[in-house]
């Protein structure tokens, strides 16, 4: 630790360390006794076993079983092959857009490690899982365009209900797959959160994440306002070596003559203006899957026509057509298309991967997959999963309803768990159709994260209280709206297409002024070096990358950090021990550090005291460990 204490002091990494330099800093010799590590994981272990995870709680069925999920064939003897990273590498961003833009075959981004999961298991897919699988990937699958890993929704969820460090995926993710691109989504200004950030955060957030292992970075706003994107393209330009991927969010239907303000124009407008403000790629986002067959038929020709960049299609299966629409799309022109392996595929996720290529087999834009491999990975995800059932949302079959409530793929798995926590669940119909409602108050505006967030708002507003669209209006001045619906009508998280109705506006915000300007504007920038002097007294043994979390999300980082200090890096326990506990008897290995493995062993669990505590007996490696916990029952 004294060695620790030296190489993180700043004189020190400076090169500024004399021979004085320890009698200088008595601090260096100040140590704060940390609990070992095994210590802090049976304290974890003991907690979940008597009181339960309550990230699951009321959702355990304890008779189920859940599958071992079985390693697809690799040798991890052989460094992979080369793939897109090395490419990149050799041919910088620009000259890569171009070679990509040219390809003839199609090209397939793994979406599998962030947005399947978001899409189906509510964005609760651990570390320790992707880990067992990507190294194999990587040898298996170098062809693959890139892997979406990281940013929307992960980044808070991996630090809020999963105790795990995102930065740490990350880094672990690159080092196991050095040969593809990796891929983060961000909400241009406002990062991976909620609402707009400093300009200088989102600079050094970019640029970390690129440190850390992030190639692609694809940028959007949730109400295509071009102000939202353009700071956030520069600093992926100014600030890293990797790919700005620019992206229009699709919403309505450009063949419908009743839709006019998303028209084709609409479009091509906007894509010519990420064009012009420096993407090498653009991204057509179809958060909700809403682009049909027809639709993608037209647009990517004159997508194809109007800019000279790549062009990268995005969509989720909700209603179960998307694979005709990437038919359409690849015919057209498509450059790369997104889809999740099998067994994480379809329904509000991705198309399925292994399929699309078999769709594809013997026809021009082909790209040659191994088959039997891609199945292997399929059966992986599908066995898995299973160690997630308390997060699936329940929708069983593709529906055609999403094209009248446009609830996008990421929000649709959440907003479920919110309706039931209002205690609304009975009435998700009803929520559904005043997601639709709540769209046409706000002037019918593209749909993700954070718009969507306000407008699931806004519709579970509406549900709890009874409201119809025209009481909204009528009873505004008398509501207590969700201070969401406040933020977003008063500019905070940017402007749509011809503003915000006067109706709305004026019903929610009442006397309060609107802005019109980028937010960003408004905020103060970020001092580093004084929060960071601030922050290393008082987080001992904190990264860098530990403030950037903190700034981004101060109480959800301070629960981490709290909880981190009792518990440990808990994203070493297995799954189904996480979630669920082991139980009498049951034994579970955790791999504590890289090679080094602890065994414990629940030996049993005694019965209640007059404190309220049990005494829980464990096998630590052999050895009987007790420990007293609180029974919150
Ligand atoms: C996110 O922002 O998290 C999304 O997935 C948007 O589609
Ligand atoms: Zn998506």
């Amino acid at each position: 630790q004294f060695l620790q204490n030296i190489v993180r002091n700043p004189e020190f990494q400076a090169g500024h360390a004399t021979v004085d330099f320890i009698k200088d800093h008595p601090e260096l010799l100040q140590f704060k006794t940390r609990l070992d590590r095994a210590t802090r994981i049976l304290n974890y272990l003991g907690e979940i076993v008597v009181n339960g995870n309550p990230d699951v709680a009321g959702r355990v069925d304890e008779r189920r079983q859940v599958r071992k999920a079985p390693l697809p064939a690799a040798d991890l003897s052989l460094p992979p092959a080369e793939g897109t990273k090395q490419k990149l590498q050799a041919l910088g961003p620009e000259k890569f857009a171009e070679w990509l833009r040219q390809e003839p075959y199609i090209h397939y981004t793994d979406t599998t490690l962030r947005d399947a999961h978001q899409s189906l298991l509510a964005t609760r897919m651990r570390t320790i899982d992707m880990l067992k699988v990507a190294g194999r990937y990587a040898r298996q699958h170098p062809q693959t365009f890139s892997l979406e890993v990281w940013g929307g929704a992960t980044f808070d969820v991996a630090l809020r209900f999963l105790h795990e460090d995102p930065w740490a995926r990350l880094t672990r993710l690159r080092e196991a797959v050095p040969n593809i691109l990796l891929q983060m989504l961000i909400r241009g200004a406002n990062g991976v959160g909620y609402k707009a950030y400093p300009d200088n955060l989102t600079e050094k957030f970019v640029a970390t994440a690129s440190e850390k292992g992030v190639d692609i970075f694809r940028i959007f706003d949730s109400l295509n306002w071009m102000k939202g994107m353009e700071s956030c393209l520069n600093f992926v330009r100014k600030q890293t070596p990797g790919l700005a991927e620019g992206s229009i969010c699709y919403t309505g239907d450009i063949l419908d003559p009743s839709r006019p303000k998303y028209n084709l124009a609409y479009y091509l407008t906007l894509a010519k203006q990420l064009e012009d403000a420096g993407a090498h790629i653009l991204c057509i986002k179809d958060m909700a899957g809403l682009l049909k067959p027809y639709a993608a038929a037209e647009l990517i020709p004159a997508l194809r026509e109007t800019v000279k960049i790549p062009i990268h299609l995005h969509t989720h299966d909700t209603s179960s057509l998307q694979a005709a629409t990437y038919l359409k799309a690849v015919e057209a022109g498509v450059n790369v298309i997104d889809v999740a392996l099998g067994g994480l595929s379809g329904l509000t996720s991705q198309p399925n991967f292994n399929a699309v290529v078999e769709m594809l087999r013997h026809s021009p834009r082909h790209r040659e997959f191994d088959q039997a491999s891609l199945n292997q990975f399929s059966d992986y995800w599908e066995a898995l999963r299973e160690q997630y059932y308390p997060f699936e949302s329940g929708l069983l079959a593709g529906t055609a309803e999403v094209y009248e409530h446009e609830i996008p793929g990421g929000q649709y798995s959440n907003l479920r768990p919110q309706a039931a926590a209002l205690g609304l669940l009975d009435k998700f119909e009803e929520v559904k159709q005043r997601f639709h409602d709540a769209n046409q108050l706000l002037g019918d505006i593209p749909k993700v994260t954070p718009s969507s967030k306000v407008v699931g708002d806004l519709s579970l507003f509406m549900v709890s209280n009874d409201l119809t669209p025209e009481e909204v209006i009528s009873k505004g001045e008398t509501l207590n709206f969700p201070e969401s619906v406040r933020e977003l009508l008063r500019g905070d998280i940017g402007q749509p297409l011809g503003g915000w109705p006067a109706d709305i506006q004026h019903a929610v915000l009442r006397d309060e002024k609107p802005f019109t300007d980028r937010p960003g504007e408004h905020l103060a920038p970020i001092d580093f070096d004084q929060e960071w002097a601030e922050f290393e007294k008082t987080h001992p043994y904190a990264q860098f990358t530990d403030l950037l979390s903190s700034l981004l999300y101060p109480k959800v980082f301070a629960d981490y950090w709290a909880f981190r200090q009792s518990y440990g890096d808990v994203s070493r326990i297995p799954t189904p021990v996480f979630f669920f506990g082991l139980k009498e008897g049951e034994e579970t290995i955790i791999e504590i550090a890289r090679g080094k493995s602890i065994i414990i062993r629940l030996q049993s669990i005694g019965p209640v005291n007059e404190e309220g505590m049990r005494t829980m007996f464990f096998a630590l490696n052999g050895q009987t460990r007790n420990l007293e916990v609180r029974d919150q029952s």
